[in-house]
């Protein structure tokens, strides 16, 4: 399919054209990775996931460059960092995926599993190593500023409540359960503040934090993945909120990967626009139920999806329920 034959104008292209074609990617490889759940079989699901969503990517009509992928070239066979991806026909773009972010959560049927790619201006992405990533998030509608990645836990929440104005008390972080967030965690509690904790899946943990009302949750700390920071960044870009991240080069050969990857200042702390410099597409499919999506359903020859699509140039966040007749498409045994 050329570009040029369907009659949309180039500004509007990311958006109007990639926006459907992306969330076929998720759901390809959220429905792949799916028939795994409850398996006890991360690297199965995981390859699963990683052989559906690389297939679809390779029919988009664009010069993909994978900057978030499955890991840097030497450990991924597919999806690594710096594979060009899709037909090359086409204009050029960032792409970061995470096929199935939270293997676990699928190999052990709970709740959160899902499938993401956010897709954005050719160089707009930051290239991040497969490294840990310091994070902090908080929705939208406070100043700027108004929490930051270097002050302490308790002053962050503090002035968070102050800024929502509540109590400390009335304050839920959403923390990763790692012995590593012990004192982060203790901090959280000591000022009477809720702590709630995930053992994996921190990109929809920074994603809950834009609709506290629903979610219950008011800010996100703690360390995670770099990938899942970047990604999460991209949906940030989309429906609002802050984030200050720093990649933990806590090594020589750390600093090497990340040098080699191009970050000069390695101590750099980002923000959401340091992460996504341009606009963006964002989306996620749901692989086991959570709070986010629902999981895929196999139910009487049917097969149900839920994918929300996020877009920054216009913050419309469609959420997309398929129900899928055709079975060959997903190409399972
Ligand atoms: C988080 C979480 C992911 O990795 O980024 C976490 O969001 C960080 O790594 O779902 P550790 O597990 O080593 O703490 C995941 O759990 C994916 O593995």
């Amino acid at each position: 399919m050329a570009m040029t034959s369907i009659a949309v104008q180039p500004e509007f292209l990311l958006e109007r054209i990639l926006s459907l074609e992306i969330v076929r990617v998720t759901e390809r490889a959220a429905v792949s990775a799916a028939r795994f759940c409850g398996r006890g079989d991360e690297i199965g699901a995981d390859q699963a996931a990683v052989d559906a969503m690389r297939r679809e990517l390779g029919k988009l009509p664009i010069n993909g460059s994978i900057v978030i992928g499955e890991g840097e070239r030497d450990e991924a066979p597919m999806l690594f960092i710096g594979e060009q991806i899709g037909t090359g026909n086409g204009p050029s773009f960032d792409i970061a995926v995470d096929p199935l972010e939270g293997t676990t959560l699928c190999a052990k049927n709970m709740p959160g599993a899902i499938a993401v790619i956010a897709i954005a201006e050719s160089g707009t992405l930051l290239h991040a190593p497969d490294v840990y990533m310091e994070k902090i998030a908080i929705g939208p509608g406070y100043p700027k500023s108004v929490v930051d990645l270097d002050a302490p836990v308790a002053e962050n929440i503090v002035a968070l409540a102050k800024a929502k104005n509540v109590n400390a008390a009335q304050i839920t972080a959403l923390i990763l359960d790692r012995p590593r967030h012990a004192d982060m965690i203790a901090a959280v509690r000591s000022l009477g503040a809720a702590v709630r904790l995930i053992t994996d899946g921190d990109i929809a943990g920074v994603i809950d934090t834009v609709e506290p009302e629903t979610t219950g949750i008011d800010i996100y700390m703690g360390i995670g993945g770099a990938p899942e920071g970047v990604l999460a960044a991209a949906a940030l870009r989309c429906i609002g909120g802050q984030m200050q991240c720093r990649l933990v080069l806590d090594t020589p050969e750390k600093r090497q990967r990340a040098a080699k990857m191009g970050i000069v200042n390695l101590k750099q702390k980002y923000d959401t626009s340091d992460l996504v410099k341009g606009d963006c597409l964002f989306a996620a499919t749901g692989i086991t139920s959570g709070s986010m999506l629902r999981g895929v359903q196999f139910r009487n020859g049917i097969i149900e999806t839920e994918t929300v699509l996020m877009r920054s140039v216009t913050g419309t966040v469609p959420r997309i329920r398929a129900e899928h007749r055709q079975r060959d498409k997903f190409q399972l045994d």
